[in-house]
């Protein structure tokens, strides 16, 4: 089970270094941890548990955050239409995206960072993307809003991108061009 203490925080190196690709079939400890990774957001969604064991919410996990240079991220969460998105994806890629961008209102945070860093993080608005599930079928899907910024977050983890990489140094701030921003309830 993953729990806070797996999360790496901000400094660790492993943050700021690319993945590598994943082969398939996939090992039996890749599979696990793919299984794992996903079974953390879904605890940490659920109060009783995420109490008990003190995780932090999360929509999003990539295997850079608990230390394993592998191109996997999960993601659990519901879209604006109240559907579920929730997969593992393997070896993604953003095969196209909009011109259009967005932005969460309110900024981005990440477990591996511990602290609030204000500002703008601009994303696609809509992207298409494929990956590799678990069981080594492609799958290609189109996302927006919510799903495509969270999409956008962990692969830039694969990439050892953080989110704050993005944000306006001047002006935190600054109007993002081309964008409707998401906004949280
Ligand atoms: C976990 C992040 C990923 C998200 C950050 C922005 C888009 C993806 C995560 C810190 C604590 C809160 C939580 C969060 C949320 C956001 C919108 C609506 C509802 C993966 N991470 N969080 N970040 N929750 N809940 O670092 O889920 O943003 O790489
Ligand atoms: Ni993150």
């Amino acid at each position: 089970m993953i729990l806070m203490e797996h999360i790496i925080r901000e400094g660790h190196p492993t943050l700021r270094t690319r993945a590598e690709e994943v082969t398939f079939p996939l090992s039996v400890e890749d599979r696990q941890l793919a299984e794992d990774m996903l079974q953390y957001l879904k605890n940490s969604q659920d109060s009783e548990i995420a109490e008990k064991y003190n995780l932090r919410g999360g929509i999003g996990l990539a295997a850079n955050q608990v230390n394993c240079l592998k191109r996997i991220f999960a993601l659990h969460l519901t879209d604006d239409a109240g559907e579920l998105v929730s997969f593992v994806a393997i070896n993604p890629k953003i095969v196209s995206h909009s011109v259009e961008q967005t932005y969460i209102e309110s900024g981005e945070g990440c477990l591996s960072v511990d602290r609030a860093i204000p500002g703008y993080v601009p994303r696609y608005a809509r992207i298409t993307a494929k990956f590799m599930t678990i069981d080594g079928e492609e799958k290609k899907i189109r996302l927006k809003g919510l799903p495509a910024i969270a999409f956008q977050h962990e692969l830039d983890h694969l990439n050892g991108i953080m989110f704050y990489d993005h944000i306006n140094e001047k002006e935190p701030f600054a109007p993002i061009p081309n964008s409707t921003p998401f906004e949280r309830v």
